[in-house]
């Protein structure tokens, strides 16, 4: 049973609220797998499916989550309620948009108010790359070899690599 529970616990859950999100969404995932970090995705929709998203930020902290990277577009809301119900670091994306070029989807992810921290990334794939890079920062605190990939990770940067 214990064995089980292991086997499936993932460190990064990475949500998104529409599967119009995916292609970004396969960004942050696509780095993730880089640095062999455990994740899981989800469609949650801060509005379509408000209570799902609540049941999953109020049980990701005993399901042994420990970041969790939100993205969404427009009224993006996903990250905000997220982290109103959890005390995991919650990073939020804003995903580009068609009418208001991602500023709306922005305004909505960073202005939190105090005391329900998001850290939100740029608008689109790079906030999604980044949101992952971030990620593992926070787990490296506690992982040495994770430590490891990112000093080589930030030297193949500064060779121009990235
Ligand atoms: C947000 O609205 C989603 O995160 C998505 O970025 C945007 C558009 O969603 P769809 O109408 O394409 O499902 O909730």
């Amino acid at each position: 049973m214990e064995e089980s529970k292991a086997m499936k616990q993932v460190d990064v859950a990475i949500i998104m609220g529409s599967k119009s999100d995916l292609e970004a969404a396969k960004e942050t995932e696509r780095i993730l797998k880089e640095f062999d970090i455990k994740y899981k995705m989800k469609v949650l929709s801060a509005h379509r499916t408000p209570d799902q998203t609540v049941k999953f930020a109020k049980n990701a902290e005993e399901e042994g989550i420990k970041v969790i990277i939100a993205l969404a577009g427009k009224a993006a809301h996903l990250a905000g309620v997220i982290a109103a119900h959890t005390i995991l670091p919650v990073i939020g994306v804003p995903m580009d948009t068609k009418d208001l070029k991602g500023i709306d989807s922005l305004f909505s992810t960073v202005q939190m108010p105090a005391g329900v921290p998001v850290a939100c990334m740029t608008i689109g794939k790079v906030g999604a790359k980044n949101a992952a890079y971030y990620a593992v920062e926070i787990l490296a605190l506690k992982e040495k070899v994770l430590k490891e990939r990112l000093n080589r990770h930030k030297e193949e940067g500064a060779k121009g690599g990235i």
